[in-house]
């Protein structure tokens, strides 16, 4: 061999050689990594929950005849909104760190703000540019141009068309559905309500109408059409199978909240509220909680709730107990007669999201020493706890569903919250944690006023401000192996 064709033959050997390891390393990880601890969430459930909070808006005819549920008989010719401006929404949500925006399309009163095909009684004939506008579309477009994801809601309950309760009206809701579908680009969730009230105008009817909850609505057929025409859109109702309700409208999830629900015990409009507020440990299908909360009393704007519209503190409160208790934020901005999102309403959600931040803005284990009792190999190793980065993890051997992490950090620090974060494309499986702290030579748990069971996606607690230069988390008891994402201790002022 000449010592060009030598040169050649090691170099092919050499990238050879890089391939092998590349692949057989490539392997070790895969062979290595956690069984999935079914039920496990799908890559759009996964990606939903990180939004971590985003805006209901619910706007309407109720907005101008100042009620909750229209009746179905109001005139569209009440429907003005003079200064109607989506930018704006957007732009405040996109200051208050809101991901997303669901609007109402059509409530209970059966009114819808995009001119449908297939009723008449929509913006099409009302003043707002003279019926040629179309609120769900300037709002997508508005979405758009702001980097914010777009969902809808579409209220199966109809109290203004005549066919309601009858098959027709399976077929109409079906028709509007395909349109939203289809005409507004990406729908990153879509709202099916629970509520079926019973009376309405129904078409000038006025009576009581009663419908089967479980299967009236043919949701089956709802699921099939996203999944071929949105398949990332993710089905909100009271059982899923996108997301659930939490179970009340305080925004609240429960402190042990699994992502799981028990496959057919509940459909939309089905409440048992306390299994929705905690989920079923035993569950079978992965259906996380969403919080649902109006930022006033109402979920439409009311003049009369001008002053009542909840303070940062509360509004703190929320984010805390719902994202913090591994579940999602979607915070209501009834947007006014003028077509705004009202100036309170908006500094109260910024002034939520600067408090938030601040209280986030450092972890204080950066650069910390951390010793785990057990460490699956190098792949999941404690760094990936502080690496910033959701989609590495620490994880445990098969067996070892509990183990500990004893945390050193260079000085005394006085930390006041604590975050722990599991690894959910592969499951939820912490069902109980302690937190300690070292003072002199004892461990002292932290109080955080709630049980210390679960994790999921994002657990965090608010604790008495303690200082120390040791903490411990234990893992006391899990599902299966641990698969830790991210860990976080900080100081809120
Ligand atoms: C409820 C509805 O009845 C309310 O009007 C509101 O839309 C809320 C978000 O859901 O079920």
């Amino acid at each position: 061999m000449t010592n060009k064709n030598q040169r050649v033959m090691k170099n092919v050997l050499s990238v050879l050689l890089a391939f092998i390891i590349a692949s057989s390393a490539q392997a070790a990880t895969k062979k290595d990594a956690p069984k999935p601890c079914a039920p496990i969430p799908s890559e759009y459930q996964v990606a939903w929950q990180k939004l971590e909070t985003y805006a209901f808006v619910h706007f309407g005819l109720n907005t101008f005849t100042d009620k909750e549920w229209g009746y179905g008989d109001a005139s569209p010719a009440l429907f003005n909104p003079e200064n109607l401006d989506c930018e704006q929404w957007a732009k405040t949500c996109v200051a208050a760190g809101l991901k997303g925006i669901i609007i109402t399309a059509k409530h209970h009163d059966g009114f819808c703000l995009w001119p449908t095909k297939y009723t008449d009684y929509s913006v099409r004939n009302s003043p707002y540019k003279d019926g040629k506008g179309d609120i769900v579309g300037e709002l997508a477009a508005a979405c758009k141009k702001y980097g914010l994801k777009f969902g809808v809601y579409l209220s199966p309950w109809d109290r203004h068309q005549a066919f309601y309760g009858t098959p027709l009206y399976v077929e109409y809701y079906y028709c509007q559905l395909r349109e939203l579908l289809s005409q507004y680009g990406d729908i990153f969730e879509i709202w099916f309500d629970g509520a079926n009230g019973g009376d309405g105008w129904y078409g000038g009817a006025n009576e009581k109408r009663k419908i089967d909850r479980k299967n009236y609505y043919d949701f089956a057929r709802a699921y099939k059409m996203l999944d071929e025409l949105q398949p990332q859109a993710i089905a909100f109702s009271d059982g899923g199978p996108g997301c659930r309700w939490i179970g009340n409208e305080n925004g609240f999830a429960g402190a042990t909240n699994w992502a799981f629900l028990r496959k057919g015990e509940v459909y939309p409009g089905h409440s048992n509220r306390d299994e929705l507020f905690t989920g079923h440990a035993d569950g079978n299908i992965w259906v996380a909680g969403e919080c649902d909360v109006s930022i006033r009393p109402g979920w439409f704007y009311h003049q009369n709730e001008d002053e009542k519209v909840k303070t940062v503190d509360e509004l703190t409160d929320i984010y805390y107990r719902s994202v913090g208790h591994n579940s999602t934020m979607l915070i209501n901005l009834p947007v006014d007669r003028r077509g705004l999102v009202h100036p309170t309403d908006s500094a109260r959600i910024v002034g939520m999201y600067k408090r938030i931040q601040n209280d986030f803005k450092k972890n204080l284990l950066d650069g910390a020493k951390i010793k785990a009792s057990d460490t699956r190999g190098k792949d999941y190793s404690v760094k990936a706890l502080t690496d910033n980065d959701y989609d590495t993890y620490w994880a445990t051997n098969d067996d070892v569903t509990s183990a500990e992490l004893v945390i050193t950090l260079k000085n005394a620090t006085t930390i006041n919250r604590l975050m722990l974060q599991e690894y959910i494309p592969l499951g939820q499986r912490v069902s109980s944690f302690t937190i300690e702290y070292l003072k002199g030579k004892e461990w002292i748990a932290v109080d955080a006023g709630e049980e210390t069971t679960t994790v999921g996606y994002k657990r965090l607690l608010r604790v008495k401000p303690f200082v120390t230069k040791q903490l411990r988390i234990r893992f006391n008891k899990a599902r299966a192996c641990l698969c830790i994402s991210e860990i976080g201790a900080y100081y809120s002022k």
